[in-house]
């Protein structure tokens, strides 16, 4: 027995050295990316407090880097997720706009991530029409996805209806992946993707009760009237006023909207806000009506005498009461994944990415959605933490786009980006390093015409200008001097005192589109494809 006892001492002795000599391979991290659905940087509170709090949003900047300039390439929704799950430029993975499906052929990162050895899973929102390759596991919803008893595709079980609230469900889905279902032997990725704060922004029950009590302060263009731009910000259909759902987004009851006589803003307000309510259980409802109600009365007493100034204060107000609303449950949700991770011992292993699909616009120009390369809606929120590598509570001010994710995490997980990819990653700046990481963005929107109008444009942003061109129905250039003009309401391409630069930033911008493969004659392809989708009336 004794013998037996050394032998095995001596055993366990030797494996031991051997371990401890082998080059020391460090554990590929998990990523948990997080985003958000039209989170504008301006209601995160690690942003700017004027607004809102966002505590758990806020965690990771405490423990990670803040990014003060991250953008989007192509600010709308689906193309955005294009981009950042192919880590290549709408025109060259080819879903410029909502309406084109994703063409599933492109190679996206967690198909890599996957062939590699990482566990993949996505939850939430997607937007594609088709369903995401490359994922173990996704639960991800139709289309835009509805805020309450919304649907669902699983991959495992096809579809379902769940009943409750979507940001909490959606985290629900990844909390019990997380808990119960993962490979704890695996690295993992994954995709937690939030519907909120979308448009019609419906907050929990718990929220819209408190956050209709809330007022908020104004941003100092809520009157904008669009002089000293071109034609793009003037015929832009996204006014606070003029524009949005008066049922639909503001909640104010339909049969009230016909005693006062105030028309439809678009002919689907109303049925938009009949098919919200009518989603709801006999309980949702009455919380709905029962805290709304009160509301509507104190506009009804108030409407007849309001000034067109006293209206669009009334609509801000709405607007972010339920905007906000949202985001408490996303920042809710957030908190729960961060402290799983932490009680897991998974915390010091895991990237967290905070991110949304692009900016927003809260009032600022009077506006509401987003599209344009302006500030609001060009710039996305961004946030990560990974520690040992990022230094807690940094700051960078570098232009990092969502084109740069794909190649970051491959990076990070130890995979060779595919050569065609048009990113940089975004390792370097993680470290400390990365100085001058680059020095002018590209930007290239397409859908035009169709909701909100806004005209297609493309365009360079370095840290001191913006040079855009509208086109298709235009042929408009403009050019805002940034330091100088923080709002972005003067136009300065005709000035004089800009000529230089301005022949600089035009061949900055050949250059870039060369280097990005752009071109007159893919613009030309895509408008011919969405002239054809008008045709068959998909659009
Ligand atoms: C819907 C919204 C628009 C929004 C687009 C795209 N209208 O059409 O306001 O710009 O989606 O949003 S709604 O009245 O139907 O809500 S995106 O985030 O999917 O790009
Ligand atoms: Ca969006």
């Amino acid at each position: 027995m004794k013998k037996i006892s050394v032998i095995l001492l001596i055993l366990v002795g030797t494996v031991s050295v051997f371990v401890a000599l082998k080059p020391h391979k460090p554990k590929r991290p998990n990523i948990v990316f997080i985003m958000s659905d039209d989170h504008a940087y301006q209601a995160i509170s690690a942003y700017d407090k004027r607004l809102t709090s966002t505590p758990n949003i806020d965690r990771i900047a405490k423990d990670g880097m803040l990014f003060t300039n991250a953008c989007v390439t192509n600010s709308i929704c689906a193309p955005s997720r294009a981009v950042i799950l192919t880590g290549k430029h709408s025109h060259i993975n080819g879903k410029v706009d909502n309406y084109f499906p994703f063409d599933t052929t492109n190679i996206t990162f967690p198909q890599l991530l996957q062939a590699n050895g990482y566990q993949t899973a996505m939850f939430g929102k997607l937007h594609f029409g088709n369903n995401p390759k490359g994922f173990d596991e996704f639960q991800i919803l139709p289309d835009q996805g509805n805020y309450y008893n919304p649907d669902i595709i699983t991959k495992k079980e096809g579809p379902k209806k769940l009943m409750g609230y979507v940001t909490d469900l959606i985290t629900d889905i990844t909390l019990n992946w997380l808990k119960n279902e993962r490979d704890p032997d695996k690295p993992f990725f994954l995709a937690y993707l939030h519907k909120a704060p979308h448009r019609e922004w419906i907050p929990a029950e718990r929220h819209y009760k408190e956050f209709i009590h809330k007022t908020f302060p104004e941003p100092s263009t809520l009157f904008d009237n669009y002089e000293g731009r071109g034609s793009a910000a003037k015929e832009a259909e996204m006014n606070l006023l003029k524009h949005m759902n008066w049922a639909g987004d503001s909640k104010v009851f339909p049969e009230n909207m016909k005693k006062l006589g105030i028309k439809e803003s678009h002919s689907y307000d109303i049925a938009l806000y009949n098919a919200t309510v009518g989603r709801m259980n006999p309980e949702q409802r009455k919380v709905w009506d029962d805290t709304y109600r009160p509301m509507n009365e104190e506009f009804m007493k108030k409407y007849p005498s309001m000034t067109e100034k006293e209206k669009m204060q009334w609509r801000y107000q709405r607007y972010m009461q339920d905007y906000l609303g949202c985001i408490a449950s996303v920042d809710e949700g957030v908190g729960k994944v961060l402290d799983f991770l932490k009680e897991n011992g998974l915390d010091e292993n895991t990237i967290v990415v905070y991110t949304s699909d692009q900016g927003f616009y809260l009032g600022e120009h009077g506006w509401f959605d987003k599209r344009f390369i302006f500030d609001e809606s060009f710039k996305t929120p961004l946030i990560v933490k990974w520690p040992g590598i990022i230094k807690a509570g940094s700051k960078n001010s570098q232009m990092v786009q969502n084109l740069d994710f794909a190649q970051t995490f491959l990076e990070a997980a130890g995979i060779k980006p595919p050569s065609d990819m048009q990113g940089e990653s975004l390792i370097p700046i993680f470290k400390g390093q990365g100085k001058n990481f680059r020095d002018a963005a590209y930007y290239h929107y397409y859908e035009y015409p169709s909701v909100h109008m806004v005209k297609r444009h493309y365009g360079i942003v370095t840290e001191q200008f913006k040079l855009i061109h509208f086109y298709y129905d235009v042929d408009e250039w403009e050019l805002y001097d940034r330091r100088k003009d923080k709002n972005e309401l003067k136009n300065v391409y005709n000035d004089p005192a800009y000529a230089k630069i301005k022949a600089d930033l035009h061949k900055k911008l050949a250059q870039l589109r060369i280097k990005y493969k752009d071109s007159e004659e893919l613009d030309k392809m895509y408008i011919a494809k969405y002239k054809e989708l008008e045709k068959s009336g998909k659009i």
